[in-house]
């Protein structure tokens, strides 16, 4: 079985990438960039887990994105774990929208659960779980809390299969499911049909005249350019997980915060 990580930089990839290999770990480079590759096995299992290069998002901008990306779609992981900084949920879970849109099982490893109280945070993890039909488990890379759930989880059947949900609304949804059903047998198709509407230069062969029209359409009704209406739609969606599994009450600053 192979495992992607896949986060944000400072999400605290590579700690968690420590705990989970320890010191069995190959480093390189990918190919044509020097960016490190590293590779390791899970602890009392034979998985590999690849370090993906921490990203913001899967569109083609940066070579870390391309990289990351081309990992996925081409070489098509077993399941990907995608650990997001539990403080700021709200950025971190833009990657996961995008993740969400792959035929692949992810795991959401909510990290840094170590500080949430101390900043005055409480997630809900079952609800967060309900609500973006996929797997949640609560760690600490730092302190080493949750790890062993976490492989038990990857070693059981028990990852949910993530279910793509209707995040967009419908005048967009239609328009990715018209895309959708002429990609025909292709895997990932939610996830290219949503590219292919941001106009992703990386799918201008998908390209057709039907697709443009959509966009363009789309584009005069909400008086917006298409990847800033695919944004706004992830972050609004974003916002309503948000209500129903986190909470904020202030902290008093400590003497050292002042
Ligand atoms: C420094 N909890 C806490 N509290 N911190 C964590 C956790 C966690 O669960 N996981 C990681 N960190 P990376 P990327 C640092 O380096 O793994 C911390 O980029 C410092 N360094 O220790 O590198 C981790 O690979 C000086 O913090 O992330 C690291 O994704 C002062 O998050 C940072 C304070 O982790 C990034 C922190 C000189």
């Amino acid at each position: 079985m192979r495992v992607a990580l896949v986060g944000n930089q400072n999400s605290g990839k590579t700690s968690l990438f420590n705990c989970l290999t320890g010191s069995n770990q190959k480093v390189g480079n990918w190919p044509g960039v020097t960016i490190d590759r590293k590779e390791g096995v899970i602890k009392g299992t034979e998985t590999i887990l690849v370090d993906l290069p921490g990203i913001y998002s899967l569109s083609p901008y940066t070579s870390e994105e391309e990289v990351s990306r081309k990992y996925i779609l081409e070489e098509n992981p077993d399941v990907i774990i995608n650990i997001v900084d539990a403080t700021s949920l709200e950025r971190s879970l833009y990657l996961t929208t995008q993740l969400l849109e792959l035929d692949c099982q992810v795991i959401l490893a909510l990290n840094m659960c170590d500080i949430l109280e101390k900043k005055g945070i409480s997630i809900d993890e079952k609800e967060l779980s309900k609500n973006l039909h996929m797997s949640v488990v609560k760690i600490s890379a730092l302190k080493n809390m949750g790890i062993q759930e976490l492989i038990n989880l990857l070693k059981s059947e028990e990852i949910l299969d993530n279910k793509h949900q209707k995040i967009y609304e419908d005048p967009i949804e239609k328009a990715i499911e018209k895309i959708s059903s002429q990609l025909n047998d292709l895997k990932h198709k939610r996830f290219i049909s949503v590219k292919l509407l941001e106009r992703d230069p990386l799918l201008k062969d998908k390209e057709t005249e039907n697709i443009r029209h959509d966009i363009t359409e789309c584009e005069q009704a909400y008086q917006l350019d298409m990847e800033q209406i695919i944004a706004n739609q992830r972050y609004l969606y974003i916002d309503k997980v948000k209500q129903t599994c986190l909470t904020k009450t202030p902290v008093p600053e400590s003497g050292t915060d002042k």
